[in-house]
């Protein structure tokens, strides 16, 4: 990125208020926040946003079945979800819902505006419709097969296996999810974002450097299909924001949910002259804009979004992230298709920077799914964290501490070492840039690994026996301890909290300006235990919690 820009807007995706977040949400919050920690540490100015998207059928139905209100389910799970999010350290600067005040009026003006541009018009289609109660099924109140790739119990809307979007009476075999009786179809008026229209726009803005190659390439083949006019209405019952000038009709909960985007930042400009609309979304806005995503929600933010934004003359997204599914042996972890594991399930078992670091080796700027083995997480933490990292400072630690009054020496030893180290930073600040995290752990094991061996080389243990050799002792372990803050500083937005921990036995804070200046002749703390390993028993019992 280049330095001269310092103002990044970052958003993940909004997890809907039906549900407690899993470990699938937790990976994009991870990707984007390790993302946003190294950029604040190169000192940009960052604005992390993030809301719970408050609307749509999942939140009817849920709320239905606590017999609650929908209102009351929105307030437990925001809360929710923002204790889970910052037990795993996510640094959001401000986390919203898509029902608020703010996004309610601009939800409506963006339509007004778009409408009296002739981009939003009306029509009379047909949609499903449940006699037995005598209601129409749209988006999750409807199941059946996929009209685009044929995969069985896909909802009304938009299948979450490729991605398409269409509306409920294009399913094959369609079952209405509250009567399991087969609909019939109604005809309903509906409004549309006249997508067609910005078909010009959407070819070349696709080829603008702001989606990953692979998303180029499938949003090129819903362009080669054709774009369809997108309905963003939904019939009554639907829980929602209710279209202004008409009765019984709502915003379908894709309409509200990007422009939640907008919405943070007009509620934060109530909270902090920092923030302005125009500032942020206006055309010539100078404030980088970045989306973090599953894949499965690309149609929405690579075609509709972008759409709105250039119909309503405003900045479009400087990139977009996609990422894969997570998946656990081979399973997508999905809480409307079975396989599930809640955030604060795994908090009751294991700790959340183990957790980020596990995430961090497997990612990159791919948007192949990611696959967790818990097998694996628990050779890589105890071999990584454990042995490798940690052990480079509680090794040396130990003799600094005994001989030499926890006072680092006054020289560098291994200069051309230091400059080995001093040079993998600069790689490894161009993979935080391209979110190539797997590129970095790999990096941090290679340099850990080269300072353990540097140590057990020069065997400190047995110099330290010879009076004459302990002031070269002291340099060795000094030695060990600056390359330990180096890793340390690299991990910094990985692995905040055991980040922390060392920033007190280093006796520093952990800055990225200071990785060329080598820590001398400073005194640091008692060495104390900055992680435990992880026992096998802990996964096995981990693993029954699923199984039952
Ligand atoms: N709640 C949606 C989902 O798929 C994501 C909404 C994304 C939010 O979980 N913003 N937008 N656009
Ligand atoms: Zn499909």
């Amino acid at each position: 990125m280049n330095n001269t820009i310092k103002n990044i807007l970052v958003t993940c995706a909004f997890p809907y208020a039906n549900g407690k977040l899993h470990l699938g949400h937790i990976l994009e919050q991870v990707q984007a926040d390790i993302w946003v920690r190294y950029h604040r540490l190169r000192n940009r100015q960052v604005t992390f946003i993030c809301a719970d998207d408050a609307h749509g059928t999942a939140i009817f139905l849920h709320a239905k079945k606590l017999n609650i209100h929908p209102n009351e389910l929105i307030l437990v799970m925001k809360k929710q979800h923002q204790k889970v999010l910052s037990q795993f350290s996510i640094s959001h600067d401000y986390y919203s819902t898509t029902d608020s005040k703010q996004n309610k009026k601009l939800c409506c003006h963006i339509y007004q505006t778009l409408k009296e541009k002739k981009l939003i018009s009306k029509k009379i289609i047909p949609q499903l419709y449940d006699t037995s109660l005598q209601m129409f099924l749209s988006d999750r109140l409807v199941k059946g097969a996929c009209p685009v790739c044929l995969i069985r119990d896909q909802f009304g809307d938009h299948c979450d296996s490729c991605g398409a979007t269409y509306n409920g009476v294009e399913l094959i075999q369609p079952q209405s999810i509250l009567s399991n009786s087969q609909p019939v179809i109604k005809k309903s008026m509906h409004f549309f974002l006249e997508l067609s229209k910005f078909s010009n726009f959407l070819k070349n803005w696709i080829h603008s450097g702001s989606l990953q190659v692979p998303v180029v390439n499938k949003v090129k083949e819903w362009l080669i299909t054709g774009l369809k006019n997108w309905n963003i209405s939904r019939d009554k019952p639907y829980f929602g924001f209710k279209i202004p000038g008409v009765i019984k009709k709502y915003f379908y909960v894709w309409w509200d949910a990007p422009i939640g985007y907008i919405s943070c930042i007009q509620e934060l400009s109530l909270i902090s002259s920092n923030f302005s609309v125009d500032k942020f979304w206006k055309k010539d806005s100078n404030i980088l804009l970045y989306h973090f995503i599953g894949k499965d929600i690309i149609y929405f933010h690579s075609l509709f979004w972008p759409a709105i934004l250039e119909g309503i003359g405003y900045r479009k997204p400087t990139k977009i992230f996609a990422h894969g599914y997570l998946t656990i042996n081979g399973s997508k972890l999905s809480k409307s298709k079975g396989m599930m594991i809640s955030a604060d399930h795994w908090l009751k078992y294991f700790d959340s920077d183990s957790l980020r670091y596990y995430f961090a080796s497997k990612l990159s700027d791919s948007i192949d799914d990611i696959e967790m083995n818990l097998n694996d997480y628990l050779f890589k933490i105890n071999s990584d964290i454990v042995n490798n990292i940690v052990n480079l400072a509680s090794r040396n630690a130990s003799f600094l501490k005994k001989y030499f009054s926890n006072k680092l020496s006054k020289v560098i030893v291994a200069p051309k070492l230091y400059q080995l180290y001093y040079d993998a930073i600069k790689e490894i600040e161009y993979f935080f840039e391209n979110r190539n995290f797997q590129k970095i752990i790999k990096k941090i094991i290679y340099l850990s690994d080269i300072a353990n061996q540097y140590i057990s080389e020069e065997k400190p243990w047995l110099l330290i026996q010879n009076f004459q050799s302990r002031n070269h002792v002291h340099n060795i372990c000094s030695m060990g301890i600056n390359f330990f803050r180096i890793l340390m500083i690299a991990l910094k937005p990985i692995i905040p909290k055991i980040t922390k921990k060392a920033e007190i036995f280093l006796n520093i804070s952990l800055s990225w300006d200071d990785i060329q200046k080598p820590l001398l002749n400073h005194k640091i703390n008692d060495f104390y235990s900055l992680y435990s390993r992880i026992q096998p028993e802990e996964i096995t019992n981990f693993l029954k919690t699923l199984n039952s």
